[in-house]
């Protein structure tokens, strides 16, 4: 019999289509699950009279497939995949690769791959993006590991990856072992950023009186051949708000709770940020939205106990469409700017040695967040490999500079019509903040910390002069007010 080319440990939705993928490109495939229940199934079922070899112990799993072996892990992220890495690890050889494909922790994937290369076991942790539809018909893979452990699956990969409108294949080495599963995690909370910026804005147009199949029309428009905006998750919104209650005449997105649950990804990219000292306000907006929208019983009782005054909107409604497109296109190039920040913070971090304009390129295709979009932030990595950050690709910076009173105005009318807009307006901070070279209000807090912490704090050359005061050997200067002695001395603290 063919020994088979991989295997895939996972029977459910991921680890079937990776499966079925992998067959259709050429490839035989062995599978396994936990329960065999699953396997049996998936062989009986849609694997039936394919190239794919059911197994129903581990042993038999390893035997069946090729040397060097390369088995990959669809399963539920944490203890799943350390458990199926330690019963593997009796059946391989140096040399053998074994693969997570699930949406893993990076520190997890750190951790597995300096313990597997100890025994000479090659490691990639890998993201996979495109739900279930991608993983059937073409994900965006994001490997992460040894370059030898990439080149071994590399052409599975390609064969089975998503491709781009230039026939590129969706996937590209990404870095050592944390950085696929590093990059899958902030590609995650990019794309809970940009529901979140989208669900605002329809937020708003409901509450400005649109109906439901309105909204679905003008996200149909935006998702047009050449709008800026054009991009899966606007397609799905116009799609989906169309949709029917069943058996009603209500459109199902009036009977569908506000609560929107959660995996992890998006809070480990917040966690990420948080500990990387990188703001990533739009993100975290989306997250804590999310909390928010858990709390259902919490905002029921509130709503009773505190009614917050609030306008209508009285403005135009065609003038207020065009505003709010250009706002999410603002807000969404101030969201991306926060995740690419990240990960080039990352990159530093732990060495993971990241291209920017290639991680983008692998995000045009396959997954969630795939979008025109993407393509305008390779070109300008590619133009500019050391930008700053992305708002100040020319590009991007000319279209902020010439609209950002769109996003500025949609705030405050969402504001005023008692809309929560916190995702738009942390995108529109960050940009705030990013391009002030005086901050007021770390000013004011500096002088605080000083005050009751004897923190110390720098200076400026003056309001016009906003450089921070450095010394002869070019060393930041740091001071002290004696704020509880007579005449507050101030003193230059020498370390
Ligand atoms: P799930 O995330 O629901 O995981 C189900 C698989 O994990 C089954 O094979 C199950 O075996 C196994 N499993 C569990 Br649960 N607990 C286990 C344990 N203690 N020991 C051994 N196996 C265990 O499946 P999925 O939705 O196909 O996702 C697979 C991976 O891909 C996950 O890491 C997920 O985060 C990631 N991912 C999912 C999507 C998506 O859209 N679903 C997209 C991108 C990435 P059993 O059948 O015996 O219970």
């Amino acid at each position: 019999m063919k020994k088979a080319d991989i295997a895939v440990i996972g029977m459910e939705v991921m680890g079937r289509n990776l499966a079925l993928n992998m067959e259709s490109r050429g490839y035989t495939v062995a599978v396994y699950n936990r329960t065999a229940e699953k396997t049996k199934a998936f062989a009986d079922g849609v694997a039936k009279g394919k190239n794919i070899i059911p197994t129903y112990d581990l042993k038999n799993l390893v035997d069946v497939l090729d040397s060097p072996k390369k088995i990959m892990l669809m399963v539920k992220e944490g203890q799943p995949v350390d458990n199926f890495i330690e019963s593997l690890l009796q059946y391989l050889k140096p040399g053998d690769l074994i693969i997570d494909g699930g949406n893993s922790f990076f520190k997890d994937t750190i951790r597995r791959n300096k313990m597997l290369s100890e025994k000479g076991i090659l490691f990639i942790g890998t993201g996979v993006s495109g739900g279930e539809e991608g993983a059937l018909k073409g994900p965006a893979i994001m490997p992460g590991g040894q370059i030898e452990a990439y080149k071994l699956v590399e052409k599975i990969f390609k064969d089975i990856s998503a491709k781009a409108y230039d026939g590129e294949p969706c996937v590209d080495y990404i870095g050592p072992d944390g950085a696929g599963h590093f990059v899958k995690t902030t590609h995650n909370g990019i794309e809970y950023g940009d529901m979140q910026l989208i669900g605002e804005v329809v937020w708003f147009f409901k509450n400005v009186g649109m109906k439901a199949d309105e909204i679905a029309d003008i996200m149909a428009e935006w998702n047009g051949e050449s709008d800026i905006l054009r991009s899966y998750l606007i397609e799905i919104t116009a799609d989906s708000m169309k949709q029917k209650h069943q058996g009603s005449d209500e459109f199902l997105v009036d009977r569908v709770a506000d609560i929107t649950r959660m995996k992890g990804t998006g809070t480990w990219t917040v966690q990420s940020a948080l500990e990387l000292l990188v703001p990533v306000p739009t993100i975290a907006a989306a997250v804590f939205s999310r909390e928010m929208s858990q709390d259902k019983e919490l905002r029921l009782a509130m709503a009773k106990k505190l009614t917050i005054p609030s306008g209508k909107f009285s403005g135009d409604k065609k003038e207020m469409i065009n505003v709010a497109h250009d706002a999410l296109y603002i807000a969404k190039i101030s969201s991306y700017a926060q995740g690419i920040a990240l990960l080039q913070a990352a990159s530093k971090a732990y060495n993971f040695n990241l291209n920017i304009g290639r991680i983008a390129k692998i995000w045009r295709a396959g997954c969630i967040i795939r979008a025109q979009f993407l393509d305008e932030i390779t070109k300008a990595y590619e133009a500019e490999p050391d930008l700053p950050n992305l708002l100040a690709a020319p590009k991007f910076a000319g279209f902020v500079e010439r609209n950002i009173e769109k996003l500025v105005k949609f705030v405050g009318v969402a504001h005023q019509c008692g809309v929560p807009a916190l995702a738009m307006s942390g995108s529109l901070d960050y940009i705030l903040q990013i391009t002030s070279p005086i901050m007021p209000s770390a000013q004011v807090s500096a002088l605080q910390r000083d005050y009751f912490g004897a923190h110390g704090y720098f200076k400026i050359g003056g309001q016009d002069k906003p450089e921070v005061m450095v010394n002869q050997e070019g060393k930041i200067r740091e001071f002290h007010t004696e704020w509880l002695v007579p005449g507050r001395p101030e003193k230059e603290i020498t370390k």
